[in-house]
């Protein structure tokens, strides 16, 4: 710092106070602040959405605080630096997760009360931010939470969808599908940056020209509009670190295109320009079905192409050339969306920064990696050559340059097997050539990973059998997790308190693994009086949220029965109705007497299904129709409600989940990847029904198969049941249920039958085939429940077995086996207070 920077730098100082003090009056002061100066209401006047408004104004001032703090102190220890791409991010809400993190959620809550507001209503004002589909973007979350907690020098890249996920409605019990533009009445938390924008180019066509011998390639684009940033402070929990999450706006560019405002038609040329950030405007909503739209690829690109501009600039700034770039950056790729991103880097580092081909592929190659989702053939990204070629001329060309010379290494390895080419060629040959995304991110991938090990294992043996046999040194299992700071700590304080005074500790917030000390607590009478008080008060709210959403009165008394999740024939919620059907249809026949044996049940649903996807929303209905029947029916009473809940979402998993008892994860074996919400349910004390599928597996073996109600056919059955399933005996009862459907029982008949016709067909996804299964496992699950004590012992293993499924664990791993990059711990200021 030279004498003058040092100077001004004492001044500000002096100008300002270093943090916003800890102290009740300090935090109204800020508050209050916010109220007059950022929303300009009258401090003498203002609502609960002002308020909560102010407040998280208040607090994303001290996020900043922390914020420029350690990137500063990132800037100065130049680590090795990791990057997550990733097109989904489904945070919810952000209020209470920050006051937490903070540990400074009594001071507000006090400060609030004092000014006459309540933190716990004003925190239901925030609308969840929506940036995701399901488990892949909670997921991406989860990870950003766990790499601010872990301290490690890291960021989210992504895309502010102006229009997140959609709203669902029922309306007489079909899906609705409504715009969530959540950005309607402001986004508190997030920081414009107008001033980090990059152009991302469209179309147009490339030349070649001769310079100092080597051939070097121009993209002339016909399309260019600007990428702005938009920074999302992550505060990790009781650290002083927050990190990044970078999200790209487009807006029409400021450059391009000046010409044609002189040509013509002004008003038109404004227009056109405009049209420029749909690009960024709406989340696809389809869960896993990839649909070749162009407005899709040119997101990816949009994405991808801004956030490595942004990396580069970054590295360049600080280390005046690209030099050791690939030792010191790792770009994580979230399934194959961001895929793309590839091309784009062999793009900048040749044609911008004038590397030959070798050295891009040698650093291209060493920073990314490539998590895989999902085995679901319908998800693998595949785009039309045709459209690239048009869209991303250059990208087209390098990506048949790689394929290349990866069929090259392919024929030195394997010698002349057609067969295998034709399989493994990052173009697919036929009437419509199209790119394989998947292998262009195995090919220049240093690392594959899936995201529980049953599924890590699946894809060697299926999607990516020859890959693995090619590489096998690329493959990493690394087994998801959630945050157990949302996911328990702070959406569960009642059991939070309850672990706290067990343990001795809070610990475990940040260590997962010192549940196991519960353990030892399993068996004691009293301690299980408490554990089942703290259910019954997670009951309490979710039974309130369901009167309040539903209009329907359900008795705590009963048996919370939940899945949630999105709606899907791999999920098998089919499976779930049609053994809700019967035991609808055996209560109605029972007698008194028999009645009087019945454990009640509440069977909760909730999901959304994808807009296209017909046969997802005919499942929603078929729900909302046996919901109907069996809750009107007097013949059932208290013994049985079926209630679908709308817009399942972040923040009403928040409520869902620890008021369950029993949650369903009862997908096709070999189909779920991993699940996480399997894991939020374990954590906060729900058992599990569920096949020996996805993270499952794991769960079982954590917890134990006695605290677990496992199911069906395992994934290697899978394959040969399908073949055998026209002479499968189907079981009667499975007949009756199947057969009230399509009688008419609950109406629409004619609308359920393409539902009946897939369980009696080819049952793709073996639903007959389980069924008897799932009635003996559910008759488990009865007989179980009338033993509380039994009953509450599994539920307190279950939590006591969560501790690998907390995503810092998954983080670490990554970071370790796959990053290779290290923690880098702000220090807490000195004169920081407590918390900060
Ligand atoms: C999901 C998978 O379906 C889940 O099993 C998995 O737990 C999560 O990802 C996180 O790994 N997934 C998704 O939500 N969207 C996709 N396109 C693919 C997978």
């Amino acid at each position: 710092m030279s004498e003058d920077e040092r100077h001004r730098s004492d001044l500000l100082y002096t100008l300002m106070d270093t943090y916003i003090k800890n102290d009740v009056l300090s935090v109204q002061e800020s508050i209050v602040n916010h109220v007059e100066y950022t929303i300009a209401r009258s401090r003498y006047h203002f609502d609960d959405f002002e308020a909560y408004q102010a407040t998280a104004y208040s607090t994303r001032d001290r996020l900043i605080e922390s914020w420029n703090d350690t990137q500063q102190y990132f800037h100065d220890q130049d680590p090795k630096r990791v990057y997550y791409l990733s097109m989904e991010f489904l945070v919810g809400r952000s209020l209470l997760n920050a006051l937490y993190n903070l540990n400074l959620k009594g001071l507000y809550r006090e400060a609030l009360e004092q000014l006459g507001y309540n933190l716990e209503i004003i925190k239901e004002r925030e609308r969840d931010a929506a940036l995701g589909n399901g488990g892949l973007g909670r997921l991406a979350s989860c990870f950003l939470d766990s790499m601010a907690t872990e301290n490690l020098p890291a960021w989210g890249y992504g895309l502010r969808y102006q229009y997140g996920m959609f709203r669902q409605t029922i309306q007489d019990g079909f899906q609705r599908e409504n715009p969530d533009y959540w950005l309607t009445l402001g986004n508190p938390w997030e920081i414009e940056r107008p001033n980090v924008t990059y152009p991302v180019s469209f179309y147009g066509h490339v030349s070649a020209r001769e310079e100092d011998g080597r051939q070097i390639f121009v993209w002339n684009p016909a399309e260019q509009v600007d990428a702005v940033a938009y920074d999302n402070p992550i505060p990790g929990y009781r650290t002083a670190n927050t990190i990044n999450l970078r999200l790209w706006s487009a807006k029409p560019s400021r450059e391009f295109d000046l010409e044609s405002f002189n040509s013509g038609d002004y008003v038109a040329s404004i227009l056109e320009k405009q049209n420029a950030e749909s690009i960024s405007s709406v989340l696809y909503p389809d869960d896993r079905t990839y649909k070749g739209k162009e407005l899709r690829l040119k997101q990816q690109h949009f994405f991808v192409s801004a956030t490595l501009q942004d990396i580069l600039r970054r590295y360049t700034a600080q280390h005046g050339s690209l030099e050791n770039f690939s030792d010191k950056v790792a770009l994580q790729l979230n399934d194959t969306h961001p895929t793309i991103g590839i091309a784009e880097l062999m793009r900048l580092l040749m044609d911008v920064y004038k590397w030959g081909w070798t050295a891009s592929w040698e650093a291209t190659t060493k920073v990314f990696s490539f998590t895989n989702h999902t085995v679901l053939p319908e998800a693998l990204e595949q785009w039309p050559v045709e459209l690239l070629q048009e869209l991303l001329p250059r990208h087209m060309q390098i990506i048949y340059d790689i394929n290349w010379r990866f069929l090259q290494e392919l024929r030195a390895k394997f010698g002349n097997d057609q067969a295998r080419e034709y399989r493994m060629s990052i173009i697919q040959e036929g009437d419509e050539k199209m790119v394989r995304m998947a292998h262009l991110a195995l090919v220049a991938s240093h690392t594959v990973n899936g995201v529980a090990e049953i599924h890590s294992e699946l894809i060697k043996q299926t999607i990516f059998e020859d890959f693995y046999e090619m590489y096998p040194k690329k493959f990493q299992n690394k087994t998801n997790g959630v945050t157990p700071r949302r996911w328990l700590a702070f959406c569960n304080p009642p059991l939070r308190n309850l672990i706290n005074e067990t343990l001795g500790t809070d610990a475990w917030i940040s260590r997962l693994d010192l549940l196991e000390g519960l353990k030892s607590h399993a068996d004691d009478g009293e301690f299980q009086s408490r554990w089942v008080e703290v259910k019954q008060l997670a009951k309490a709210k979710l039974a309130a949220k369901i009167k309040e959403l539903c209009g329907v009165e359900v008795s705590t008394d009963a048996l919370f029965d939940v899945q949630v999740k999105r709606i899907h024939e791999y999920k098998r919620q089919v499976l779930n109705i049609l053994g809700i059907i019967h035991r609808y249809d055996q209560i109605r026949n029972m007698s008194e007497e028999e009645k009087a044996d019945v454990v009640p049940r509440v069977c909760i649903i909730g999901g959304k299904a994808a807009p296209g996807y017909e046969l997802a929303k005919r499942i929603i209905k078929l729900i909302s129709a046996v919901s109907q029947r069996v809750n009107n029916d007097p013949a059932v009473g208290d013994l049985l409600k079926v209630v679908f809940i709308p817009d399942y979402n972040v923040s009403l998993a928040e409520v869902i989940v620890p008021g369950s008892e029993l949650s369903q994860h009862i997908s096709t074996a070999g189909t779920e990847a991993s699940g996480t919400s399997n894991m939020k349910f374990a954590m906060n004390g729900c058992l599990i029904i569920g096949t020996m599928d996805g993270a499952n597996v794991e769960i079982a073996e954590e917890i134990g198969d006695d605290n677990i109600f496992i199911f069906g056919a395992l994934a290697h059955e899978v394959p040969k049941l399908r073949t055998e399933r026209a002479d499968l005996k189907v079981d009667d009862r499975f007949a009756h249920v199947v057969r009230l459907i399509s009688s008419g029982e609950f109406g629409y008949a004619d609308f359920f039958t393409p539902i009946v016709d897939a369980v009696q067909g080819s049952d793709y996804y073996l639903v007959a085939n389980d069924f008897p299964a799932y009635l003996r496992a559910q008759d488990a699950v009865d007989r179980t429940y009338k033993n509380s004590s039994i009953w509450t012992r599994m539920s307190i293993m279950s939590v006591a077995g969560c501790g690998k499924f907390s995503s810092d664990r998954t983080i670490r791993q990554y970071a370790t086996e796959i990053w290779g990059v290290e923690p880098c711990e702000r220090p807490r200021p000195p004169n920081a207070p407590e918390g900060y």
